[in-house]
């Protein structure tokens, strides 16, 4: 097995670093690369900027063209294995071996089967290959696009705004606003996250939400996500739904499966489920949820309908036990994210 050097380790935290600048609602990964000289010293860098740009490999190429400095003989760092596929763009491998790259040190391993086999071909070609470089702060950048990828559906985030006895609206269906600012802010740096926003067609109806992702001055932030309405009734003309925000889409299917593959087509890889009770109710029942986000308010109503409905668990040894990741309080209120047990 072949070593790396401390260069080559600060490197890939550089990289890291660099694929944060790439947004992380599109349909691809976010990847940085940086490309060490004979020295260790940096010659080029580049990350991945979204779907159609040029991949991260390629736009350190460009970085170090333009410094014109060579490319023979180095060193290519870089988060996610390269990719082997024409796609959007051209093969990463390529654009490597044409620029005389000698060695490439990944974090993780595409798991795109129509773009992975890159660190073999490369290998073939008399290339350097070390993978599992900082592997685990790789698969952390990469978030829900991992998952999603591996499973082939979106990862699915379900989003709850709670009363502290578990109630999404009052007896006489009254529900803003349950949670406080900041909470509603945090919300809506979510949505601006994500690639879809669920909602059914009974809280379309009733709240008339926008879904629409707000900065916190009130103005409609950059990445606008889809906006996905479930059920059979029509949205109203004049609904705030059909106002300005991402685009908006209908599945006519009250089945979750159906709802994630609409979403594939599409090439969503992180949707929030955000109401109501029955919806979030249908993703548990299908086992589709791989993460709860629930803002929960010191506010007491005693009737009203409760965030999620009958989920058929008759006793407590059945009960659905999620392991909160976070703890984290919003002004007055606390959101705590959790995930199910893994099976
Ligand atoms: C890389 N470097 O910077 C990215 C990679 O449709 P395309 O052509 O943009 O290809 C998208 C796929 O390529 C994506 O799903 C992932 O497997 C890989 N993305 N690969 O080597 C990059 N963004
Ligand atoms: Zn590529």
């Amino acid at each position: 097995m072949s070593t790396v050097s401390a260069h080559e380790v600060a490197a890939m935290r550089r990289a890291l670093d660099l694929a944060r600048r790439g947004p992380h609602h599109g349909p691809n990964p976010r990847v940085g690369c940086v490309l060490l000289g004979a020295d260790g010293e940096t010659i080029g860098e580049g990350w991945h900027r979204g779907a159609g740009t040029p991949h991260a490999e390629v736009a350190a190429l460009a970085d170090a063209a333009q410094r014109r400095t060579s490319t023979r003989g180095s060193t290519a760092v870089v988060t996610l294995e390269p990719c082997d596929h024409t796609g959007r763009t051209g093969p990463c491998t390529a654009a490597l071996l044409a620029a005389g790259v000698a060695r490439v040190v990944v974090a993780v391993t595409d798991p795109n089967p129509l773009a992975a086999g890159g660190a073999e071909r490369l290998r073939n070609q008399g290339v350097q290959v070390v993978t599992d470089v900082l592997a685990d702060e790789g698969r952390a950048l990469l978030g829900a696009w991992l998952p999603a990828v591996e499973r082939d559906r979106p990862f699915v985030t379900l989003k709850i705004a709670a009363s502290l006895d578990g109630r999404v609206a009052a007896s006489d269906g009254s529900s803003r606003w349950i949670t406080g600012e900041m909470a509603r802010r945090h919300a809506h740096e979510l949505r601006g996250q994500v690639g879809a926003i669920v909602v059914g067609t009974g809280t379309a109806l009733r709240d008339d939400p926008s879904l629409s992702a707000r900065t916190a001055s009130g103005e409609l932030s950059a990445h606008q996500p889809l906006r996905v309405v479930v059920g059979h009734r029509e949205v109203p003309a004049g609904a705030r739904l059909r106002g300005p925000g991402g685009d908006l889409v209908q599945v006519r299917s009250h089945d979750p499966a159906d709802v994630l593959a609409a979403l594939v087509e599409r090439e969503v890889r992180h949707v929030l489920v955000e109401g109501g009770p029955t919806l979030a109710t249908a993703f548990l029942r299908a086992g589709l949820v791989d993460e709860v986000h629930a803002y929960v308010a010191p506010v007491l109503l005693g009737a009203g309908p409760t965030a999620i409905g009958d989920l058929g668990i008759a006793g407590i040894a059945d009960a659905l036990r999620l392991v909160p990741t976070s703890v984290q309080p919003l002004g007055p209120d606390v959101l705590v994210v959790a995930v199910p047990t893994p099976v």
